[in-house]
């Protein structure tokens, strides 16, 4: 009929009008996250959404809302799976109570060094536990990263695992590392980031435990005078995306996505290695005073029965398999 030509015509026009690339519809991506805006997360976040502009010629922008504005981060990834928020960066700290699988990754003492970890999550053991992720209604963009965390607290130098006795350290809400702190004899207090700086301001804790990344991104040393290099667990961050959101990309957009947070884990780890150097330095400056030479073996023998709230559901593979990984 007549109209149907008439929409044809119009639909035609439309299109060879729409050719150019300045009448491409853009998407506006928000990317959330727990640290400041001068972080190595902020920095990936940065590069992020520069890669997804790049990308996609500008018909996807961003911006990232840093410093918790979305949230701790158990509820950033809530907010993920009812599709509330785009993307996330956060530390796998609240990702067990989600992933159970990926506790395997937060286990005091595993990893060896920055390699040994970034070999195993660049590596099928990664690759694996993305898909873990995948099945929970959530999507796993990328292992990104936090870093080896250290304890800092306001009360005296730790250097024994008896330095720690009675210290009310606030963990992350993640079970393993409660219980590997609760071994070591501390009194774990499991808390959002979000409300840190003022609990330690005030006291409600005296401690707290955090890679030189995030010690330094959120001046801990206005409201903690010592730090003690333990180097208890390495810390991986990913990066996240709500299913709603990238359900809807086609499958040229989805790689964009991919792509974007490989940009931003590699831009976030450079990061890491630029304080990993810098940080010890720059912690004294701060007026912290630095426990470098803290010997790790009495902390790891304490903290081994954390292994059991992974190990007691899932069995021992899995950590054997990321042991043996050179
Ligand atoms: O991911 O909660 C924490 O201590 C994390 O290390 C921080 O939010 C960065």
């Amino acid at each position: 009929s007549t109209v149907i030509a008439l929409a044809g015509a119009i639909a035609l026009a439309t299109g060879i009008a729409g050719a150019g690339a300045s009448a491409q519809a853009q998407t506006s991506i928000v990317v959330g996250h727990t640290l400041s805006p001068d972080s190595h997360y902020a920095i990936g976040a940065e590069a992020f959404i520069a890669k997804l502009g790049e990308l996609s010629d500008g018909s996807f922008t961003g911006n990232q809302a840093p410093a918790g504005q979305l949230g701790g981060e158990r509820d950033m990834i809530e907010g993920l799976q009812i599709g509330s928020l785009d993307v996330v960066i956060t530390s796998t700290g609240p990702l067990g109570n989600f992933v159970p699988e990926v506790y395997a990754l937060d286990l005091p003492f595993l990893f060896r060094d920055y390699d040994h970890a970034r070999t195993v999550l660049d590596g099928e053991i990664g690759k694996e536990l993305l898909e873990k992720i995948n099945g929970n209604q959530l999507v796993g963009l990328a292992w990104s990263e936090n870093g080896f965390r250290h304890v800092t607290n306001s009360q005296r130098p730790v250097r024994t695992p008896a330095d720690l006795d009675g210290l009310k350290l606030r963990t992350m809400e993640n079970r393993v590392h409660m219980e590997a702190f609760s071994k070591m004899g501390a009194a774990p207090t499991p808390m959002a980031f979000p409300e840190l700086f003022t609990a330690l301001q005030q006291g409600v804790v005296d401690g707290q435990e955090n890679p030189v990344t995030v010690i330094t991104a959120s001046k801990f040393w206005e409201v903690q005078d010592h730090v003690s290099l333990t180097g208890h667990v390495y810390s991986p961050a990913v990066i996240l995306a709500a299913p709603s959101l990238m359900d809807g990309l086609t499958e040229e957009q989805r790689g964009w996505f991919y792509e974007a947070a490989a940009a931003s884990a590699a831009a976030t780890r450079a990061e890491v290695n630029r304080l990993e150097e810098a940080g010890v330095a720059l912690l004294r400056e701060n007026g912290m005073e630095v426990i470098t030479d803290v010997d790790k073996a009495p902390f790891a023998k304490l903290a081994e029965p954390a292994y059991s709230v992974y190990t007691d559901r899932h069995g021992p593979d899995l950590v054997t398999r990321i042991q043996a990984v050179k």
